[in-house]
Parts: C-alpha cells; structure tokens; sequence
C-alpha cells in the first residue's frame, strides 16, 4: 500500500484511531468529518494541535481530490465521497484493511448478524486462561488501529462488522469465523444477498494454513477465498456460540480443561439478555443490543411466557411480521417506541395488544402496570437506537435504572430462561 497522503473519513472512534495509527508511523494524514458537533470540533482542536489538518462540516472534493489513499470509518455511507474517489481513481479502504496492514499478530475474526461480541468475548477469555496476550477489538468498541498502534499483543480477537468489511483489499485472518446472517442493516444494503455477499468477504483473502468456521446453515463460502483453500469447518447453529469456541481451542491446541473452564465461568455480557432482578414476581430482562428482528426472535425463543416486550427505535429495514407467531405463543402486551413505532404497529396489528409510549420511561411504566406475577418485562427494541439515544448501551443503562428505581427483590446477574 502506498502511503503519501492519507485522508481519514469520519472523525469517530475509528477515524481518530486510524489518524493516530498513521501520525505515529510518520504519514501525512488529513481528517474530514461531516459533523460540526462539540465531541468532534474537540477532537479537531486536539488533531490541529498535532499538525494534522482537519475539514469539519461537510466533505469537500478538493479534501479527497489531492490525497493517494482514503480511509473510511464504517459508519460513513457517503456516495458522493465514492464517487469522488473513483472519479479521481483514489483507492478507499476501511479502517480494518488499514489496521491490517500494520498488524503483526495472527487475526481471530468473527462475524455473524447475532452472538459475534458473545463469542469474541469468551474468546478473548479462553486465550487470556491459556495465558496469551490477546487484545479484544473492532466492532465491540475499541478500534483496531488502536490496538495495532499499542503493538502489544500476540494475538488479536477482532469482532467485525459487514461495513467493515464493505472496503478490505487484503484483509486476511487466521481464524474466520461467521455464526449466522439473517436481514439486517436493510437500510444499507439495497438486499439482503448483498449484505451476506458482504459478510462473506471475512475470508476471501485466506488461504492454506488458514481456518473458516462458519454456522451450517449458511452455504458453503459462494465467493471462494482467492488463494489456495483454507480448512473449513461448520457449526451446528444449536449453540454456535459455544461450539465455536471449542473449535477455536482446538485449532489453537488448547487443553480441553482451559475450554470447559472458559465456557463454565462465563458470566454472559451486559445489555444481551441482562438479567436485572425481580419486583414483586416480575422479572426484568435487558436485551438492548438486540438491534434487528432476529435477535428478539432469539430472545423470545429463550424465555417463557408471558413477556411484556418493549419494541422500536430507529428502523433497520426488519420484517416483524416475521416474528408474529412468536409474539403469539410467548407475548403479553407490545409497548412500541421512537421512530419505527408505526411500522412495527402495522406489521404486528391485531397479534396482541399493543400501545405506544413516546419515551423508553413511558414504556417502561406502562409495562409494569401490565405485568403480573411471572411476567417478564423484555426490552429487546430490534431497532437501533440513534433515533432516541447516543447508542444501545445508553439505552439500556437507561433501562436498567428504570428497574433500579422499582424495588427489586433478588439481585442483578445471569438468570436462566
Ligand atoms: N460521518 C462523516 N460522514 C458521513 C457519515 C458519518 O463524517 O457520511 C462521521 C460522523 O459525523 C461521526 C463519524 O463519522 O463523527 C462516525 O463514524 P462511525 O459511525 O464509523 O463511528 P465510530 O465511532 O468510528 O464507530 C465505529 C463503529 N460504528 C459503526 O459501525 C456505525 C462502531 O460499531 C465500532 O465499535 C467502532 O467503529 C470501533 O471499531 C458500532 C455499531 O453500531 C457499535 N456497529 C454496527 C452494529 O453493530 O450493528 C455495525
């Protein structure tokens, strides 16, 4: 790759990762950022401070036009700025391919719509008892060109997205793993097969000596891996968490004493089936990551009747409809929210009643004045969270201290469905 002058898209996390990433191997880099909001003229100040000149409040031609490469934060979806680079035939690549390309460290990658930052996590916990350094990053919430910056790491967990996946060259792990895709992020992709096309990319790059675990419900890899083939194994997606992880240890000859240890002691992760404690019988259950229509399916599957189940936010392009014979064994009463309240209401009319709040509170209270004895009050919105909240964690720490103020009588942890 040819470095000269470098411009980073986005001034997010993994825009200011890749910009620092660059700086301290002696690039000259620029930053344009759409935004002229607080957070990001804060980081400007700081960059400018560095040397490093920054355009804020638009993407400008001129900005793309005298750069040799564009690094794009995955989040920026801008077609003119594609445009513009293919018109000025300036490569754009995604903050991984940059990360990847100072990496030093062999790459467990996962994928998958629902369960990648579960099975990151408690692979990140079996290499940390089987005593290697490992550093746990991407998708999750720590850049990847953060932790290739630090250099400090033997191997590296990446949890990566389909839209850091849209923009790799020769991004190529050791270990791919994609537990499932189902519809998600329609409002991207203009199909569902171009967003599992895109998925698909983690591993065309790998080759012999290289791994692909991937769930058996999906087809076999349909974009072969350019080189020669990597070693394929398949999931049986009953549990391909947990399944995945055993593989994990095996290809990397962990003892098996390390990965029963590992798959014991997991406690579960916060805002995915978060089990916050009862009051008065009720049981309140946040699932605030789950942010399409699949992963409600999947925590509807996991609990018993009846639940009163808080839906909406941003819309994604899910189909609830998909979920209505679900809602009807397992369902209560639908409290909708924010932006996706009316298509929700259309796709799931006349299953069980339904009632709109026009915040999460008010939903909140209106599910507790629904539920009796043996309910459960799930918040599993299917729906990002942009429209009222600066991401799922907020939300659901907003939820939880929604429950925090009710009085609970067994205490917060993992409960079982
Ligand atoms: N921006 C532009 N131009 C545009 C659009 C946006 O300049 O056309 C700017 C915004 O003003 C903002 C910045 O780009 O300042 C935001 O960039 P970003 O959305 O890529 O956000 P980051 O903070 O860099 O976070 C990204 C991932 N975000 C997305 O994929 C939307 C984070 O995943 C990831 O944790 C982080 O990099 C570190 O790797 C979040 C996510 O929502 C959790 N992921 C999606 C999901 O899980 O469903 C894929």
């Amino acid at each position: 790759m040819f470095f000269k002058k470098v411009g980073v898209i986005g001034l997010g996390r993994s825009g200011w990762a890749a910009t620092q990433l660059l700086r301290a191997r002696g690039v000259d880099v620029e930053v344009s950022d759409c935004s002229e909001s607080k957070d990001i003229a804060e980081k400007a100040e700081i960059l400018q401070e560095q040397g490093i000149r920054v355009e804020l409040g638009r993407h400008s031609r001129g900005f793309i036009q005298n750069k040799n490469l564009i690094v794009v934060s995955p989040g920026v979806h801008n077609p003119l700025v594609s445009l513009w680079a293919k018109q000025e035939n300036i490569p754009l690549i995604s903050e991984i391919e940059l990360g990847y390309y100072f990496c030093h460290a062999p790459i467990i990658a996962i994928s998958g719509t629902n369960g990648k930052t579960t099975t990151a996590t408690l692979i990140e916990s079996l290499l940390k008892n089987a005593a290697k350094k490992v550093a746990l990053c991407g998708n999750i919430g720590i850049p990847f060109s953060q932790i290739v910056s630090e250099n400090n790491y033997e191997i590296i967990v990446l949890e990566v997205s389909s839209f850091q996946l849209e923009k790799i060259d020769k991004f190529k792990p050791y270990i791919s793993i994609i537990l499932n895709i189902t519809p998600d992020h329609l409002d991207r992709y203009k199909t569902f097969e171009e967003y599992r096309r895109t998925k698909y990319r983690i591993f065309e790059n790998q080759g012999e000596g290289d791994w692909v675990i991937i769930g058996s419900k999906l087809q076999a890899p349909s974009s072969k891996p350019k080189n020669k083939s990597p070693q394929i194994l398949y999931l049986d997606e009953e549990d391909g968490n947990k399944q995945a992880v055993r593989l994990v240890g095996e290809i990397l000859k962990i003892k098996k004493e390390i990965v029963d240890r590992t798959l014991k002691e997991f406690k579960g992760l916060e805002h995915r089936l978060e089990y916050l404690g009862r009051a008065r019988g009720i049981r309140f259950i946040n699932d605030s990551k789950a942010t399409n229509v699949d992963s409600v399916r999947y925590a509807l599957q996991k609990l018993s009747p009846w639940v009163i189940l808080i839906l909406g936010g941003r819309d994604k392009g899910g189909d609830f409809g998909a979920l209505r014979s679900l809602i009807e064994k397992k369902v209560k009463k639908l409290l909708l929210i924010g932006e996706a309240r009316e298509k929700i209401k259309n796709q799931l009319a006349g299953v069980k009643p339904i009632k709109e709040a026009n915040s999460l509170e008010g939903a909140f209270n209106l599910a507790c004045q629904a539920a009796e004895k043996g309910d459960t009050v799930l918040l599993s919105p299917g729906c990002a969270s942009f429209d009222m909240f600066a991401n799922f964690e907020q939300r659901g720490k907003e939820f939880r201290k929604l429950v925090k103020d009710v009085h609970l009588t067994s205490t917060p942890g993992v409960e079982g469905g």
